[in-house]
Order: structure tokens, then sequence, then C-alpha cells
């Protein structure tokens, strides 16, 4: 007895499409995960999905801590260009500069001292702005914010907790007390004395 033509056909794609599955999640010799290369970057800022914006326009850091500016194949041309405050649209002279604007851009600068860095993309110069705040905040850094749903989760646990340990000895030690005070001895029968 031999398999029908259909059978067969149906055996041979399931094994194929198994041995795909098997095979599919090895990665390919010699790639190298991305994140390597950002390691050195405490924040990476790219383009905004609208394309005219800085997708993160006001970071904060730490001093001797590095932002990347990173964007790849972007349908416009941007750049970083430092501005003398923050109302400026113009090119600071002297400034850090990532160069002429590009569609593709990986420019880094390492902040040695505390400051409000701000500067612009030069080509949108009046939409595209964005700031650097390197060592003066008074509150930490975003990224390393606590988790304050821990701490609720952990008071409403102990509330819990409390109320069920409490419970019964309290209504216990109250019957007692109650029971003792409010004896009538003269209810009692003769043998009790
Ligand atoms: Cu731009």
């Amino acid at each position: 007895m031999t398999l029908p033509p259909t059978r067969l056909f149906h055996s041979i794609a399931a094994a194929t499409l198994l041995l795909f599955a098997i095979l599919a999640p090895m990665p390919p010799v010699g790639a190298q995960p991305a994140e390597d290369s950002l390691a050195e970057c405490a924040v990476v800022v790219s383009i905004g999905s609208g394309g005219m914006s800085f997708d993160d326009r006001t970071v904060e850091i730490e001093a001797g801590q590095t932002v990347c500016w990173i964007w790849d194949n972007e349908t416009m041309a941007h750049n970083v260009a430092q501005t003398a405050s923050s109302s400026d649209t113009t090119r600071m002279e002297g400034g850090v500069y990532s160069g002429a604007p590009n569609t593709t851009v990986d420019f880094r600068h390492t902040f040695t001292e505390n400051q409000t860095f701000t500067y612009i993309c030069e080509p949108h110069a009046s939409v595209m702005k964005g700031a650097v705040i390197v060592g003066g905040s008074e509150e930490a850094p975003r990224r390393s914010s606590s988790t304050p749903g821990f701490s609720s989760l952990s008071l409403i646990m102990c509330v819990v907790a409390a109320a069920f340990v409490l419970r019964p000895g309290d209504a216990v030690n109250t019957q007692a007390v109650g029971d003792g005070s409010t004896l009538d001895r003269s209810a009692c029968p003769s043998e009790c004395t």
C-alpha cells in the first residue's frame, strides 16, 4: 500500500516547513548587533515620525556622557548645529556642528561641562530645535525614574495582610473581655461559687 500523491505532497510540504521553522531562528553568521556601536550613547536622538522634528527635543544627561544624533535614509537632509540660545535660528559660529545636512547622519558629542546646550537643524531651523541639559537638572534623569507602582502595591498588600492577621485576634479578645465583665454571677446555678 502506497500513499496517494496528495498525501505524499502534504507530507513533504510539512517536513519542509518544519525544517524552515528549525533553521529560521538561527542568526546569520558574522552579523553584529547594532547595540554594540551605541554603547557609548547615553541618549540617541533621531528624527520624529513626521520627518521634521527631533524625536526627543529635550534630553538630560550628566557631564561626561555622550549624546548621539543618528538617522538613516531620511526623506529630507538634516543636521545638528549649536545655537547661542533657544530662540536662535542660526548656527553659532564655532559651536558644535555635525556638518552639512544629510539624509543619513551619525554624529556624536560628549559633553564635559554642565550647561544647557541648544541646537537646530539648519534647513528647518524654525521647527527643528532641541536642547541637551547637562547636569543642571534638580531632579534625577527621566530614564532612571523610580517605579511608584511597586510601592503602592506593597502598601496595599501590607494593609490587606494586616487586616487578615489582626481581625481574628481582635474578635477573640473582645469576646473574652466582654463575656468576663458582663458575667452575672447571680444567674449561676448553685454549684457555681
Ligand atoms: Cu531638518
